[in-house]
């Protein structure tokens, strides 16, 4: 069984998405950020940069013998494409591609939308140049998106892919962190292909509605398994 501690935020969704694209069963815990869950002891075991999200496949072992645990949505993405082999597309080219644009958003939209969305709300520390940054940058990053989807149905090239589902996490939110869709119309349309898809449904409807609330007493149980 692959146990997901996620919440429903960009980051958060990728992973029941792509398990529901794969049709692998897994249990579902959501993490209250506003709680601080992702900080505790237990989590941390699991996920040590104390973020969402993470997994444990007790199916493998790892260097100690335990059920492995992987953090970063990048890493659990790859890996879970990998281990069960598909949307990474079809030759090694896709791949590549398919790896280029999961790392374009692990170090271009993920980090800038995040900034943007920060900033934008925040009153704390208000800072117009550090919005006007992250907001320029960001649309920046959204014409470089909209450029490969003029001359490609997805983003790795003629198949649909992880890079897909991590970049679809971020633009799922785009108008919650202040990136309006209206000037990059291939995004949308590619947007909207990726919101009508079954998978997409049933995560989102899981992450929503979870098989339970985060307990220390889950995650400790998980890594004992
Ligand atoms: N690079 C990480 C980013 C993870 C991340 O920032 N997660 C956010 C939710 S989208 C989080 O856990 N925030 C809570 C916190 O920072 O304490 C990944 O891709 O997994």
């Amino acid at each position: 069984m692959i146990k997901v501690y996620t919440a429903n935020t960009p980051n958060g969704i990728k992973i029941p998405i792509v398990l529901e694209e794969l049709g692998v069963e897994y249990e579902l815990t959501k993490l209250d950020l506003g709680n601080k869950d992702q900080k505790t002891a237990e989590f941390l075991a699991i996920s040590p940069n104390g973020r969402i999200p993470a997994i444990v496949d007790e199916d493998v072992q790892d260097e100690q013998g335990k059920p492995l645990t992987i953090f970063e949505s990048g890493a659990i993405l790859l890996y879970l494409a990998e281990k069960y082999g598909a949307l990474l597309g079809e030759s090694a080219v896709d791949r590549v591609r398919a790896l280029e644009w999961l790392f374009f958003q692990m170090g271009g939209v993920g980090p800038m939308f995040g900034q943007l969305s920060f900033f934008s709300s925040t009153d704390v520390y208000p800072s117009k140049n550090a919005v006007v940054r992250f907001r320029v940058e960001s649309h920046r990053l959204a014409s470089v998106l909209e450029a490969r989807l003029n001359s490609n149905a997805w983003l790795a090239g003629a198949h649909y892919t992880i890079a897909d589902i991590a970049n679809y996490g971020w633009l799922h939110y785009a108008e919650g962190v202040g990136i309006e869709l209206q000037e990059y119309p291939k995004l949308r349309a590619w947007r909207e292909a990726i919101d009508a898809r079954m998978s997409v449904a049933r995560a989102l409807r899981r992450v929503d509605n979870p098989d339970s609330h985060f307990v220390d007493s889950m995650v400790a149980a998980a890594l004992q398994a």
